[in-house]
């Protein structure tokens, strides 16, 4: 345990409407929980809270208000995660600090009061959903889902309902986190997706130092993206805190796609330290550069764009697969995201 730090009561004046949100489920913790924190103002959010000042797309790991360390990541303007270890008493202590610095918990809601247009629970929850839902193929699936539920019992068992699990992907954005050797061409991967830059690139190993977020779109599903430094097979010289913040996110990854150039054989992941069961797309890079060895997943050439439409389909088969999106039966959108175990 460390020395905890007791952060003065946020100035709401300041730090406007901020708030935080449990996203993980307290019904089946798992080993990392993520808890978001929400707010107008966040550099003077995070600064109260004795968090890191982070620029959007940032990723550090701090010392979470005395109560645990983990990581923090900046996914945009008004939206920071943490990632605190799961445990539920841990949690509670968490959201109750941040409550007493004046973050309130705000994922309490009634549906009903807050749409009193719905003409039935589920399409309050409905309404509510589509409101928060990242995902562009989350829309039309949200709206047939009042019909789908008509007749049948909200506490229906799991095997009757399609698979919330996944799902629950196109509210809540998944983690994916890109890792390879340096300078196979990771970041300009990322740019190439995001079709913008918003990772540095450049013809020498190592260019990349800390981990950069970014909120994507593949294929109709929003992901959180994280490009990743290099890691070197020896004398590696990155910062250990660099190091251990990529370590931490692999942990809780939903998806990793392990990089590699083309000419090379398709990568061995099993090294990773990845939870067991975490999905792997072996990617093959700078694809333009020479014949292919074969074995990787997808192959994309980033500078000329190409294979990127494939890779996104890939990653979006893999996180919300195509019989999870077809399946007719009703989806209970409305519980909480899976914990990371
Ligand atoms: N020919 C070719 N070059 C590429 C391609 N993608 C990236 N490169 C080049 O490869 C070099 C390394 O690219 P980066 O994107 O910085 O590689 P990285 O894997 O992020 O490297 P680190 O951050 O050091 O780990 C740069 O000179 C890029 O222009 C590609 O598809 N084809
Ligand atoms: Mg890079």
């Amino acid at each position: 345990m460390h020395s905890p730090t007791t952060p003065e009561p946020v100035d709401t004046t300041r730090a406007g409407d901020a708030r935080h949100t449990i996203a993980t489920s307290s019904a089946a913790p798992g080993a990392i929980a993520v808890v978001s924190i929400h707010a107008q103002d966040m550099d003077a959010t995070l600064e109260a809270l004795g968090l890191p000042a982070l620029r959007v797309g940032e990723v550090r790991l701090a010392d979470l208000l005395g109560v645990d360390r983990g990581l923090a990541a900046r996914w945009s303007q008004d939206r920071v995660d943490i990632t605190p270890h799961g445990g539920r008493h841990l949690v509670r202590r968490l959201s109750d600090e941040l409550e007493r610095v004046g973050l309130r918990r705000a994922d309490a809601f009634d549906p009903v009061a807050m749409y009193p247009e719905a003409s039935s629970v589920v399409e309050a929850r409905m309404l509510d959903a589509l409101a928060r839902a990242a995902s562009p193929r989350a829309i039309d699936l949200l709206l047939d889902q009042p019909r789908r539920w008509s007749g049948v019992d909200e506490d229906a068992p799991d095997d009757q309902l399609a698979d919330g699990a996944a799902l629950g992907r196109l509210i809540h954005p998944p983690l994916l986190v890109a890792v390879g050797a340096p300078n196979v061409g990771k970041s300009t991967l990322v740019n190439a997706l995001a079709g913008r830059s918003v990772s540095i690139v450049a013809d020498e190993p190592g260019v990349t130092r800390d981990s950069v977020g970014v909120v994507l779109e593949l294929d109709g599903l929003a992901v959180h993206y994280l490009d990743t430094p290099g890691i070197a097979d020896a004398g590696d010289n990155l910062g250990r805190d660099a190091q251990r913040a990529a370590r931490g996110a692999l942990a809780i990854a939903d998806l990793v796609l392990v990089c590699n150039d083309a000419t090379a054989p398709a990568p061995d992941p099993s090294s990773l330290p990845l939870r067991v069961g975490t999905p792997v797309l072996r990617i093959a890079t700078r694809a333009d550069l020479g014949e292919a060895q074969g074995g990787h997943d997808a192959r994309v050439c980033a500078v000329r764009g190409e294979g990127l439409a494939e890779l996104a389909a890939a990653v979006r088969a893999a996180l919300v697969p195509d019989a999870a999106l077809g399946d007719p039966r009703p989806w209970r959108f409305w519980a909480p995201p899976n914990p990371r175990p």
